[in-house]
């Protein structure tokens, strides 16, 4: 049996093109922690970690995935046999409680490394392999000013890169944000979808008043506009209006799924593998959305290419896909960490076809932004290698 003889994990940080403004953080640079494993036949997997704004978006911030991995998980992996992912990612679920990016970061890792150890793509090794080769992807309106978001949708359409957009709203009066919406859905108009993400910023009543005005202007999709927690106004507003409710936030693994599914609470899923704890519970999420006939979505956490890859190897392997993906976030990006970056064209994003998740990253490019490039920390196990 091969062993793990080597766990190294480090964040990079790289600055956004422009500032990225959510309601609860605006974005500046995106720090991704990255996984690296090495097996005693030398093969190497890589996975990626990601949050949005530090600590404001969710409960694992990029150091707390750092510290979980580097601590905790790693003393586990080290007594497993990497090629076996589900028993590996079995056992450190018994000892390490929730910390679902940080476990998305090792399997996708783990799932690198046997896909390469196999010669087959990671796709290969989730539900029954690819059904697609290329994923529509949705960009990302979330500069702060009306007129600019026009122009960078003008750009995209025209280069014929995106043509379903997210608007980042909640943040504004409910009346103001429609209005933001509205100007940007005229411009817009037939040629592309537009939907908005509250990111749990309104009450019900906000909501229910913000859902109404977004319908009359011809917003196609509503995300997360209350709180998580809050599933029994997720199936109240979801029964009342036309528009679609989507879960984000909301969906923490395929517990969740069951139960927001169980009571109407969403129409549509948006299915990270990273909130969803890893590549194979998202794939278990999706599986629930359709058996409890909710629509499906590719949703991100802004991931740079490895957590972008990952995503995709899952979401080609879904037999519906109805709302498309937003996995764009290496294009947030100022520079690419992939060696080869991801191949963007026409509306699409191409699946990765090489062994594992298909990529490689820019030795030089992570060198360079990673945090503690001046005190590297790598975790060697002992007696291996
Ligand atoms: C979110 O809440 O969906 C996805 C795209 C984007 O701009 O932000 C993320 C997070
Ligand atoms: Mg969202």
């Amino acid at each position: 049996m091969a062993t793990i003889v080597e766990i190294d994990t480090y964040i990079v940080d790289i600055p956004t093109i422009r500032p990225h403004v959510l309601a609860m953080a605006t974005m500046h640079h995106q720090s991704i922690v990255l996984v690296r494993l090495r097996d005693s036949d030398g093969i190497e997997g890589i996975g990626e970690g990601t949050t949005i704004g530090g600590l404001s978006y969710g409960e694992e911030s990029p150091e707390g995935i750092k510290l979980a991995i580097d601590t905790y998980i790693a003393p586990v992996l080290e007594t497993c046999d990497p090629s076996q992912v589900g028993a590996a990612m079995a056992k450190i679920g018994k000892s390490v409680f929730g910390n679902h990016l940080a476990k998305c970061a090792v399997e996708t890792a783990l799932l690198d490394l046997a896909g390469k150890r196999l010669g087959v793509p990671v796709s290969t090794l989730i539900g029954g392999g690819a059904i697609r080769d290329r994923l529509p992807v949705a960009w990302t309106l979330a500069s702060g000013d009306t007129a600019r978001d026009i122009e960078e949708a003008e750009r995209v359409l025209a280069e014929r890169r995106h043509n379903i957009f997210k608007l980042k709203i909640g943040k504004r009066d409910v009346r103001a944000d429609v209005a933001h919406v509205a100007a940007i859905k005229r411009a817009v108009g037939d040629r592309g979808s537009v939907r908005v993400d509250v990111n749990q910023n309104w009450s019900e009543a906000q909501a229910d008043l913000g859902m109404k005005l977004l319908e009359e202007a011809g917003v196609d999709l509503v995300e997360q506009p209350v709180a998580r927690h809050d599933h029994a106004a997720m199936a109240r507003l979801s029964a009342k209006h036309v528009v679609p409710l989507m879960a984000d936030e909301a969906l923490h693994g395929p517990a969740d799924a069951f139960a927001i599914a169980a009571c109407g609470g969403a129409r549509v899923f948006a299915v990270k593998i990273a909130q969803s704890g890893g590549l194979l519970p998202a794939h278990a999420v999706a599986t629930i959305a359709q058996a409890g006939g909710v629509g499906l979505y590719g949703g991100t956490m802004l991931e740079g290419g490895v957590g972008t890859a990952a995503s995709a190897h899952v979401f080609a392997t879904l037999p519906s896909l109805a709302w498309g993906t937003e996995l764009f976030g290496p294009l947030l990006l100022t520079e690419d960490i992939l060696a080869e970056p991801l191949r963007y064209a026409d509306f699409h994003l191409s699946v990765p076809t090489g062994p594992g998740l298909g990529i490689a990253l820019d030795e030089d490019r992570v060198a360079f932004h990673r945090r503690d490039r001046r005190s590297p920390t790598l975790h060697v196990v002992a007696g291996r290698g």
